[in-house]
C-alpha cells in the first residue's frame, strides 16, 4: 500500500456558512489522515471551471459554479494510506438524501448540490485537482510521531 498517497478535500461554501468547519475537519483529524496542506479562500469562476472541467456541458454545472464560487471554502491536501477511497467513505454518498448516518453528508446534509465535501475520486484526479490550488512547494512534508498508532508499517501487523 502507498503510505504516501495524496487526496484533494473541499470544505464547501454550504459547510463554511453553516459553521460547520471545524466539525467537518476534526472528523477527518479524529480518522487519522494527514493534513499536508490547507487553505481558505473564495474560489474564482476560472478555478472553479478548470476544478469541475469533467463535469462541462451537464446540466448542473453552471449552477455548481455558482453554488462553488458563491462563499469561501476551505481546502485540503491529505496524505496516508489509502486515504483517497477512506475519505469518500467518511463523506458518504454524492447526495446527502442517499448517505448513510454517521457519514458527514448522512449527518449534516439533505441536498446533492449542497453537499458540504468533495473529496477525489481516484489518484490522477487527486493530483489534479490539487495542483489548482498548491503548488508542490507548498505542501508540508512532516513525520508525525503518532504515526505508528495510525498506519503501523505491513511489517509491525499480525
Ligand atoms: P464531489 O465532487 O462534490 O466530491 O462529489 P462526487 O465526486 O461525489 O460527485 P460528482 O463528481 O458526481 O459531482 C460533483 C458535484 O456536482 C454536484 N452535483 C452532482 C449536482 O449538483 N447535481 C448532480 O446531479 C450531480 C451528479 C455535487 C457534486
Amino acid at each position: 500500500m502507498n503510505n504516501h498517497e495524496r487526496t484533494f478535500v473541499m470544505i464547501k461554501p454550504d459547510a463554511v456558512e453553516r459553521g460547520l468547519t471545524g466539525k467537518i475537519l476534526s472528523r477527518i483529524e479524529r480518522k487519522g489522515f494527514k493534513i499536508i496542506g490547507m487553505k481558505f479562500l473564495q474560489m474564482t469562476k476560472t478555478k472553479a471551471e478548470e476544478l469541475y472541467a469533467p463535469h462541462k456541458g451537464k446540466p448542473f454545472f453552471l449552477p455548481l459554479l455558482e453554488f462553488i464560487t458563491s462563499a469561501p471554502l476551505v481546502v485540503l491536501a491529505l496524505e496516508g494510506p489509502d486515504c483517497i477511497r477512506q475519505i469518500r467513505k467518511l463523506m458518504g454518498s454524492t447526495n446527502c438524501a442517499e448517505a448513510e448516518p454517521g457519514t458527514i453528508r448522512g449527518d449534516f446534509g439533505v441536498s446533492i448540490q449542497n453537499n458540504l465535501i468533495h473529496g477525489s475520486d481516484s489518484p490522477e484526479s487527486a493530483k489534479r485537482e490539487m495542483a489548482v490550488f498548491f503548488a508542490e512547494q507548498e505542501l508540508v512534508s512532516y513525520q508525525r510521531t503518532v504515526e505508528k498508532w495510525i498506519s503501523p508499517a505491513p511489517a509491525s501487523v499480525h
